[in-house]
């Protein structure tokens, strides 16, 4: 049995972690026994405490860190933990905990370290509600990558996405606020093959998304560092 490690990382979701968990719960995939860590990122809510009593492991941040601090740490206790791979998807049931068994399919056949779960493959059903705004940044930033990679993708911000143990243990995130495109960059600079496959897509229904004007402030000199590192 290989030991699969979900993470997901929170910050003020508590009207969906607990759903989540549940959900994930009852998710089968051959051969792994799965289990669940929440990254909980300074919440004020009671994502902690929902978490917990679900059996999930929680990790806290005492202080928001940010999402690529908070998935920085859930790929490390993964690793610690003892897994054999690793997926991790967002706590605002955007994504579907019953796409993991095909999202980590690649990774458990040994193709690939690294699967991407695509919003755009295979039409733009999953898409549905989608604010255009979101749609017009998220091309510029797949189209950014693309470019500096030279491989095709069509979707490079999805927060839903899977590691073999070695890609989960040699993954560097560059900067705190987010981790989309620079742990891409980071892994494909390294080597590790990967794929994309689709997963289906719902707008948050409860909170904020913590996309602001600032995003891509904070992105781009981000890129520009990951790209300067050897
Ligand atoms: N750790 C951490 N997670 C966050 C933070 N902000 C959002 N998240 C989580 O990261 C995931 C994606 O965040 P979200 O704001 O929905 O981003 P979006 O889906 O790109 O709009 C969700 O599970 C959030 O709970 C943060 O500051 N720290
Ligand atoms: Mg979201």
């Amino acid at each position: 049995m290989k030991r699969l490690a979900v993470f997901v990382p929170a910050k003020d979701e508590e009207a969906t972690i607990g759903q989540l968990l549940d959900r994930l719960a009852c998710v089968r995939v051959h051969g792994c026994k799965l289990f669940a860590i929440v990254v909980d990122d300074g919440s004020t809510d009671r994502t902690a405490q929902l978490a917990g009593g679900r059996g999930a492991l929680v990790v806290r941040h005492l202080e928001n860190g940010g999402l690529g601090a908070a998935v920085r740490t859930g790929l490390r206790t993964a690793v610690e933990s003892g897994a054999d791979l690793v997926a991790y998807l967002d706590a605002d049931l955007e994504y579907s905990p019953e796409d993991i068994p095909r999202l980590v399919e690649p990774v458990l056949a040994g193709r690939v370290d690294y699967v991407l779960g695509s919003r755009f493959l295979g039409g733009s059903r999953g898409v549905r509600g989608m604010r255009l705004y979101r749609r017009v940044g998220n091309l510029f930033f797949t189209l950014l990558l693309v470019l500096l990679t030279r491989r095709w993708m069509t979707d490079g911000q999805t927060g839903m996405r899977a590691f073999s143990r070695e890609a989960a243990s040699r993954a560097e995130i560059v900067h705190d606020y987010n981790y989309a495109q620079v742990l891409t960059l980071d892994l494909l600079r390294k080597g590790f093959p990967f794929e994309e496959v689709p997963v289906r897509y719902a707008p948050r229904e409860h909170g904020r998304s913590f996309v602001s004007w600032r995003y891509p402030l904070k992105v781009l000199p981000a890129i520009w560092r990951e790209l300067r590192e050897p």
